[in-house]
């Protein structure tokens, strides 16, 4: 074995060369690792003992991509082109090896090897799209070629990791090894390939796939329409299409160059710099500076649920789907027969969806049993309540549950709000008791907001954020406080927008603001389709506020056909006249007189107490870093991801700004501007949001 450099080694198994790349955590193409392959193959390919070479890569995955941390900066080491054609120039055949996932620019690699084998767990994908990009290393120009212009482009504006057994559909790999026996597999590969002389097969030299959809520019059409309310806002959908456009269109070299004009566009654009901050926001999220990664944590085997209602049933799919036996306890049977049912709808309707075959369906309905009967939660290592978030209904399950479940075992409760350290004084064990706030639909919405309690204990906490990644969600450690980050920031935001409302502004045009900046459904819509009359007591409704009013009118939302919007048999929205009297009404009664608010005021309006919000949130450390707080927003609220989340917005715009912005809504709008001390402190100090994000 000869070490090419500190992440790179050639070894031999008789007449084929193995470049081994060990470059942890994912392999990623940093220029270490470039170098290691430049140099690696330049040695293989000079070897005249050498009849082959096998890429593969050590540690957990084949190359995950480019080393996203090197963007940005000046590029040292060989360039990835620079390997690709020293690949592609090679007279001897060169196999790639790849187990884990070969995405990005490892994909690109890959795809300028002559052949490649896979395990069965192997993933393949290009998921540039979701850093803001496209893959800028002939990505879009060889894949078309060889899995074909409709499969291309599903994949590049998906950023889809797509499984080894149909990579081998598809002719993305060219054979399958046995799991953990690739090297063998590999080797064995490139053997025979010497052994029956097979063509060098280069990527870029495919024509057959490309040549079909020559003269069918309705192939591309028809795509972006199917997607278009999908890629809304985003701008790298529409350049991944325009590379594979070009694929067909130009010869390949002059289809490259087109990938790179539009590479370098996306890359210094504010989009992806955003996401490419959510890239890391995300993954720093599950980091907790005083709970070491080494917390030790207590091991989930079942769980326990109280509460049949939406959110029970959808939180129990989450563990089942994970193959977690939960137990569900209802009060009475109709309410668990109800529960239980709901569940199995939503699995069904996973099926048409093609989430889940039958099978799986009936393995995880397997593992979901109901009961009434709170004592047989009594061997669960965790139990979550889900009642109806009425404080003393709460605290009376939890001082059950510690009377019935056993020592040792995490108390969580899915409220969306309420104190969770006053949850856990209705126990002998409020260190046991944490908070575990899943958003609605449950078994489909990402953030898990885990609310740490005065008292939880360490190995508790350790013990959800693991839990978190096992079931598929993006957790975000939330301290105690009135709406923990999300609903606190939103309250802000629905305070001002009802506000603007009663100064003459119509809610279409606050939602319209918001759906143009991103948001997938203004508030005003939004509330339309949960229902306005949630919360709302008929008896008790005075008509004081203006969804009273409607809700009296019988204007209840979309199931009524009414709500702040009429809705036709389609359930598509328009604005109402009717609506817009109530309003007009309103502001008459109270003595104001309605004004004209500009877009850019009810964006302002909408935006900028949310992130004051935020910045009251760090200061009382609530939050531990601004980017939590991102995270939250885009994985719970809507905010769309290309502009990173609420806090590296107000960078992009300059916390001066905001302060500004903030003093002057002040003085006019009242005190919910008044700005927070930090976000002063920030100013004064000629700092922003991202430097808190490095201190923590
Ligand atoms: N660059 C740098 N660091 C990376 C990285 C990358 N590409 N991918 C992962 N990491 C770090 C990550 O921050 C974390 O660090 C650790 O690895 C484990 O990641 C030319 C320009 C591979 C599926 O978009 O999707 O190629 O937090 O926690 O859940 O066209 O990471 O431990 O310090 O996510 O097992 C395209 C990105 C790049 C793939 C593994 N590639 N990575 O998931 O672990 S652009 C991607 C992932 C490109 C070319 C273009 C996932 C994963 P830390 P993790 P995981």
């Amino acid at each position: 074995m000869a070490e090419i450099n500190s992440v790179a080694d050639l070894s031999r198994d008789g007449d084929i060369a193995v470049l081994t790349i060990d470059s942890p955590p994912v392999n990623a193409l940093s220029a270490p690792v470039r170098d290691g392959l430049h140099h690696g193959f330049e040695k293989a390919v000079a070897d005249p003992e050498v009849k082959a070479i096998v890429l593969i890569c050590a540690g957990r995955t084949f190359i995950a991509g480019a080393d996203i941390t090197e963007f940005g900066g000046a590029r040292k080491g060989a360039s990835l082109f620079a390997v690709q054609e020293k690949m592609e120039g090679s007279p001897k055949p060169i196999v790639a090896a790849i187990h884990g996932t070969a995405l990005g620019g490892g994909l690109e690699v890959a795809l300028c090897a002559h052949y490649r084998v896979a395990v069965p767990s192997a993933r393949c994908g290009l998921p540039e799209v979701n850093l803001g990009i496209l893959p800028g290393a002939g990505g879009t120009q060889r894949l078309p070629r060889v899995v074909g212009v409709e499969k291309a482009l599903e994949m590049v504006t998906t950023g889809q990791h797509v499984a080894a057994s149909q990579c081998l559909e598809i002719g993305l790999v060219d054979a399958l090894a046995e799991e953990g026996k690739l090297r063998e597999g590999a080797v064995a590969f490139a053997r025979k390939a010497v052994a029956e002389g097979w063509p060098l097969k280069k990527a870029r030299d495919l024509t057959d796939k490309i040549a079909a959809a020559k003269g069918h520019p309705e192939i591309f059409t028809a795509f972006r329409t199917t997607n278009a309310r999908k890629f809304r806002g985003f701008k790298a959908p529409e350049y991944n299409i325009r590379c594979i456009e070009a694929a067909v269109n130009l010869p390949f070299d002059e289809g490259l160059k087109t990938e790179r004009t539009l590479f370098a566009e996306l890359i210094s654009g504010p989009q992806s710099a955003a996401q490419r901050y959510y890239f890391f926001a995300e993954r720093t999220a599950s980091k907790i500076p005083d709970v070491p990664a080494d917390t030790p944590t207590i091991a989930v085997k079942q769980v326990g649920i109280v509460g049949a209602g939406t959110m029970g049933g959808g939180i129990a799919m989450n563990f089942a789907n994970a193959g977690i036996p939960v137990k569900i306890v209802e009060v009475k049977q109709e309410a668990l027969d109800r529960g239980l049912k709901v569940v199995r709808g939503n699995y069904e309707r996973s099926v048409k969806s093609g989430r889940f075959t039958m099978d799986q369906v009936d393995k995880h309905m397997g593992l979901i049993s109901g009961s009434l009967d709170l004592a047989s939660l009594a061997d669960c290592d965790l139990v979550i309540e889900a009642v109806f978030e009425r404080m003393d209904i709460k605290k009376d399950v939890f001082a059950k549950l510690d009377a019935i479940v056993k020592q040792g075992a995490i108390l969580a409760t899915n409220t969306s709000g309420l104190n969770v350290d006053e949850i856990a004084g209705a126990t002998k064990r409020p260190e046991a008791v944490i908070g575990l706030h899943f958003f609605s639909p449950a078994n489909v919405m990402k953030l898990l907001e885990i609310v740490r309690g005065a008292k939880t204990r360490k190995p508790v906490i350790a013990t959800s954020m693991k839990l978190a990644k096992t079931i598929g969600k993006i957790a975000v450690l939330s301290g105690v406080c009135p709406g923990f980050i999300g609903n606190r920031m939103l309250r802000q935001r629905g305070a001002q927008t009802q506000k603007m409302v009663m100064e003459g502004a119509l809610p279409w045009d606050i939602d319209r603001v918001l759906y143009d900046f991103g948001f997938p459904m203004g508030p005003f819509a939004m509330g339309d389709l949960a229902g306005l009359d949630i919360g709302w007591v008929p008896e008790r409704s005075k008509g004081e506020t203006i969804r009273d009013v409607l809700c009296e009118m019988g204007r209840r939302g979309q199931k009524t056909g009414a709500g702040y919007y009429d809705y036709d048999e389609n359930r598509n929205a328009k604005p109402s006249p009717v609506t817009e009297k109530v309003i007009h009404d309103f502001i008459v009664k109270s003595g104001a007189n309605p004004r004209g608010i500009s877009d850019e005021e009810i964006l302002e309006r909408s935006i900028y107490p949310m992130i004051n919000e935020g910045a009251k949130i760090l200061e009382e450390r609530i939050a531990i870093r601004p980017s939590d707080i991102d995270v939250v927003w885009v994985n719970g609220y809507g905010w769309p991801v290309y502009r990173g989340g609420p806090m590296f917005y107000a960078d992009q715009l300059g916390p001066e700004r905001v302060l500004a912005k903030l003093r002057h809504y002040q003085a006019t709008a009242g005190d919910a501007f008044k700005p927070a001390a930090l976000l002063e402190k920030l100013v004064a100090e000629g700092r922003k949001f991202a430097d808190l994000n490095k201190e923590s």
